[in-house]
C-alpha cells in the first residue's frame, strides 16, 4: 500500500512571543515568594505552508516577560526560513546560548520554541501531540495543585473541598513551611480531616529551609503517609538532598527545577530524590522531557509533570513511569476550549497538536507591554 499523502515539510515563517498579566484565583502564598499576577507569554508560530503552532511559557516573574519575548523573537529569526524541525530548532537554539549558559533564561526561550514547533508538527499531520510521540488519548491521574498556599488550618481545609469537586480529584497537594512545625502539623490534621483518608496528599515547602530546619521539618511529619515531601531546601543542594532522602521514609519530590536532563541526570547519580517532576520550561520543552524521561525509565523512578497541564497531559501518555500530573488551571482564563479534569484525571481532546486555540477577547484585556 502507498500513503495516500506525504509529511509535509514546514518551513518557519515567524515566531511571535506576546506577554500577558493574568489574574490568580488564589494567589501564590510561598515561603520564598508571593505571587498575585501570573504572568504568560503567548507563542505563535507560522509556517509558509500556511500551519501555524500554539503554546505558552509561565516564567514566574513579571519583569522576566522583559527578557524572554526579545530572545523568543530573536530565535524566531535565527530559524527563519529553516524546516520545522523541533529536535533540531532545540538543539539550534542551545548552541546559540552556550557561550552564555545554557540554563535559566536561555533555557525558557528554547524550550518555549521547542513546545511551539511541536505544536506546529503535530498540527501538520494532523494529530493530537500524544499521538505523533507513539501514543494515544487517553485520560492522565492529576492531582488539584490550584490553592492551599499558606494560610490558616480551616482556610486550607475549607478550600480543599472546593478543589477536590474541580474534577472529583483524588490527590491534592499542600504547602509548608510556616512559621513553626506545629502550624504545619495543625494544618496537615484538618486538612486530613476535612478529605477523609482515601485522599492522596503532597507537600510543598517551596525551597523555604534550611537544612536543620529541613531535617526537624520532614521528620516531623514523617509519619503522616504523605503522598511526598517537595522540594524542601534550596533546589541545587543535592547533597543536601541526598541526606534527606536517605533519613525519610516518606517520599522526597525535586525536579520543577531541573534546567535540562544533565540536572536531572546529576541528581539520580546523587541519590538526590526519591521521585522526580520536571517543568517544561526548564527540562527543554517536550524533547528536554523526551530526554529525561529516558532517565527516569532506566533509573525506575516515577515521574510527575509541572506546570503546563496541557503538555503535560501529551507527554505523560509517553512516559515510561508516568506518576502524577500536577493541574492548575492558571492560564485558562486565555483559553477558548479549556481541557475538561474527569474523575481526577485530565482529558487530552482529539484535536491536532496541544489543541490550543487562544481566546482573543481576554487576550487584548490582559496583554501588557
Ligand atoms: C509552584 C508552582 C507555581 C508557582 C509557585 C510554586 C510549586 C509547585 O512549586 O510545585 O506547584
Ligand atoms: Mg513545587
Amino acid at each position: 500500500m502507498t500513503p495516500s499523502q506525504t509529511l509535509p515539510s514546514l518551513t518557519l515563517k515567524s515566531l511571535t512571543a506576546r506577554p500577558l498579566l493574568l489574574p490568580l484565583k488564589r494567589p501564590v502564598v510561598a515561603r520564598i515568594a508571593t505571587i498575585d499576577v501570573w504572568p504568560v507569554i503567548l507563542l505563535d508560530m507560522e509556517t509558509e505552508e500556511g500551519v501555524s503552532g500554539r503554546a505558552y511559557l509561565e516564567p514566574y516573574v513579571p519583569k522576566s516577560m522583559r527578557y524572554l519575548v526579545p530572545a523568543l523573537h530573536d530565535l524566531g529569526e535565527m530559524l527563519k526560513g529553516r524546516q520545522v524541525a523541533p529536535v533540531e530548532f532545540f538543539q539550534a537554539a542551545q548552541n546559540s546560548l552556550h557561550f552564555v549558559g545554557y540554563e535559566g533564561l536561555s533555557m525558557i526561550a528554547a524550550s518555549g520554541l521547542d513546545m511551539v514547533a511541536w505544536d506546529c508538527l503535530a498540527r501538520a499531520v494532523d494529530v493530537p501531540l500524544c499521538v505523533l510521540l507513539g501514543g494515544s488519548v487517553g485520560p492522565v491521574p492529576a492531582y488539584n495543585s490550584n490553592g492551599l498556599w499558606l494560610k490558616s488550618p480551616a482556610a486550607v481545609a475549607a478550600e480543599a473541598l472546593e478543589l477536590i469537586a474541580e474534577g472529583d480529584f483524588t490527590a491534592l497537594k499542600f504547602r509548608m513551611g510556616r512559621d513553626r512545625l506545629a502550624d504545619d502539623l495543625a494544618t496537615a490534621a484538618a486538612l486530613r480531616d476535612a478529605v477523609g483518608p482515601e485522599v492522596a496528599l503532597m507537600v510543598d515547602f517551596n525551597q523555604g529551609l534550611d537544612m536543620a530546619e529541613a531535617l526537624a521539618r520532614c521528620h516531623g511529619i514523617d509519619d503522616l503517609g504523605l503522598a511526598w515531601i517537595e522540594e524542601p531546601v534550596i533546589y541545587d543542594d543535592f547533597a543536601g538532598y541526598a541526606k534527606l532522602t536517605a533519613a525519610l521514609k516518606t517520599p522526597l519530590q525535586i525536579g520543577e527545577n531541573f534546567y535540562g536532563p544533565r540536572d536531572m541526570y546529576k541528581a539520580l547519580e546523587a541519590k538526590a530524590c526519591d521521585l522526580v517532576m520536571p517543568d517544561f520550561m526548564r527540562i527543554g520543552g517536550v524533547t528536554g522531557w523526551q530526554q529525561a524521561a529516558g532517565l527516569a525509565a532506566a533509573a525506575n523512578i516515577p515521574m510527575s509533570t509541572h506546570l503546563y497541564p496541557e503538555v503535560a497531559a501529551h507527554v505523560m501518555r509517553v512516559t515510561r513511569t508516568a506518576h502524577w500530573l500536577e493541574w492548575q488551571d492558571w492560564a485558562e482564563p486565555i483559553l477558548a476550549e479549556p481541557y475538561a479534569v474527569v474523575d481526577g484525571a485530565l482529558q487530552i481532546p482529539d484535536r491536532p497538536g496541544l489543541g490550543l486555540e487562544w481566546d482573543m477577547a481576554a487576550i487584548k484585556r490582559f496583554a501588557v507591554d
